[in-house]
């Protein structure tokens, strides 16, 4: 089935950005994108809860060609569905073949956006999000320490294998993987030669380009004074 209509809830350079490098690989320009202003508190207002309960961007509201409406809220569901929806556009290994290249395709796309995606977000809700009251510095230590002893090294181990993190072609997990990358780089780690080589070649993507174009609009501290300080989760 085709779309008729997909408009994406968006705030700079977070993991909403993920989907907007995909639908930028996949369809262009050709999507709607509407600013939920995280810090002013929007992703509370009743009416993005009830398309979200989850309060959090992305949301990707994808209106189909025969008027049926549903929204996707996960990052990594919504880059692998965009993915595997456009294979013309090479972004991902066969879904319908038994192959080692989708079996490690699906394998890094997933711990880019589960258990990767899971230690940075520790990281930042114990640096810069929570009050100090709530902040629990071992769970920072802990996970910074994971990460490079345990993540690092694999990562380096593929990138020093092969351009991108499946092979020497761009996949979607590049995407989720790349902005992993940048996200840990924010927290000084991913240091390695590897990494540098790894986010210049993909940040020359012009839908890459066109993602991240207003990066600089992304403060990772709730403003002083921000109402949301104190409430904001992540
Ligand atoms: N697992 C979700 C997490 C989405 C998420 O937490 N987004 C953050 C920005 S990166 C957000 O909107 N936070 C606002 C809040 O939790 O109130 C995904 O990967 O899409």
């Amino acid at each position: 089935m085709d779309f008729k209509h997909l408009k994406l809830y968006h705030y700079p350079a977070t993991r909403s950005a993920r989907v907007k490098w995909a639908l930028h690989e996949t369809i262009g320009d050709n999507f709607e994108v509407e600013v939920v202003s995280l810090y002013d508190g929007e992703q509370y207002h009743q009416d993005y809860m009830q398309i979200n309960p989850n309060h959090s961007v992305p949301t990707l509201e994808i209106i189909f060609a025969n008027g049926e409406v549903k929204q996707m809220l996960e990052s990594g569901a919504i880059v692998s569905f965009l993915a595997d929806a456009f294979p013309q556009k090479n972004l991902a290994p066969a879904a319908n073949s038994f192959s080692i290249e989708r079996a490690d395709y699906q394998q890094m796309l997933f711990f880019a956006a589960s258990a990767i995606d899971m230690m940075l977000w520790q990281i930042r809700i114990h640096e810069h999000v929570l009050p100090p009251s709530e902040i629990d510095q071992p769970s920072s230590a802990r996970y910074r320490h994971k990460f490079t002893t345990e993540v690092e090294p694999q990562l380096i181990k593929r990138l020093n294998k092969h351009a991108y993190i499946c092979g020497e072609h761009f996949t979607a997990a590049d995407i989720i993987m790349g902005h992993n990358v940048m996200w840990a780089k924010m927290y000084g780690m991913c240091n390695d030669k590897a990494f540098s080589a790894y986010l210049s070649l993909i940040s020359k993507r012009p839908a890459f380009l066109q993602a991240f174009a207003d990066a600089g609009k992304f403060n990772p501290e709730p403003p002083a004074g921000s109402r949301m300080a104190g409430v904001f989760t992540g």
